[in-house]
């Protein structure tokens, strides 16, 4: 199962991509944790990256699809993948259809986590008191959130157009909406 995972930030993706790697037995790969990774590794690109996050814009393509090549070339990823982050753009959303044609793994399924805004800046402002993670202050979630808006929702559009998306309820308890997620997704598994 190739699997691409949309929604706001603070929507649940990568809470609920852990959760359905292990059910549909394939790796789980977040373009924010592998960013974050860099920053950690104290790499010339996570210095680079670290700022851009910090006030909640977009990592520039070109740094994301190098990124995304060479951890798509791995071995894990020959049964398929739930990329979580990735498209952000229209411009990533093209590279990723480019990228998946060349080595053959064309995806399954797109879906869409939706949940209200009111509802997302609560969860995010939960997980700054829990994490500290340096993006979640107020000021970098508004801009996150103002950059979702102009630059990934027209990427939900482009893959309804498409026929390919399918938007799931994302408000609920965890176990709720992963339910939610494994409905979704049986056909394309199947
Ligand atoms: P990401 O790491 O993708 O961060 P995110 O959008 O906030 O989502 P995340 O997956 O972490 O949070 P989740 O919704 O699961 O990106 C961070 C930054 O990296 C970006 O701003 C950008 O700078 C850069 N970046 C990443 N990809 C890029 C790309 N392709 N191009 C350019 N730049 C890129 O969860 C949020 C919180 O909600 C958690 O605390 C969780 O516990 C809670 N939660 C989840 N589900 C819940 C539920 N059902 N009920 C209650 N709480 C819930």
């Amino acid at each position: 199962m190739r699997l691409v995972l949309l929604g706001p930030p603070g929507s649940g993706k990568g809470t609920q991509a852990t959760r359905l790697k292990d059910f549909l037995k394939v790796p789980h790969i977040s373009t924010g944790d592998l960013l974050r990774g860099e920053v950690a590794a104290g790499t010339e690109l996570g210095k680079q990256a670290k700022a851009v996050m910090d006030a909640g814009n977009l990592v520039s393509d070109e740094i994301l699809l190098g990124m995304l090549e060479s951890r798509l070339a791995q071995a894990d990823v020959a049964n398929g993948f739930i990329l979580d982050g990735y498209p952000r753009n229209l411009a990533q959303a093209d590279a990723l259809g480019q990228l998946l044609q060349r080595i053959g793994q064309p995806m399954d399924a797109a879906v869409q986590l939706e949940v209200p805004t009111e509802l997302l800046v609560e969860r995010i402002a939960g997980r700054a008191k829990a994490e500290g993670r340096a993006d979640d202050n107020p000021e970098s979630v508004r801009k996150r959130l103002q950059v979702y808006e102009d630059s990934t929702a027209p990427v939900i559009n482009f893959y309804k157009q498409q026929g390919r998306l399918t938007v799931v309820d994302g408000v609920g308890e965890l176990d709720e909406v992963t339910d939610r997620l494994i409905k979704a997704l049986a056909p394309a598994k199947a």
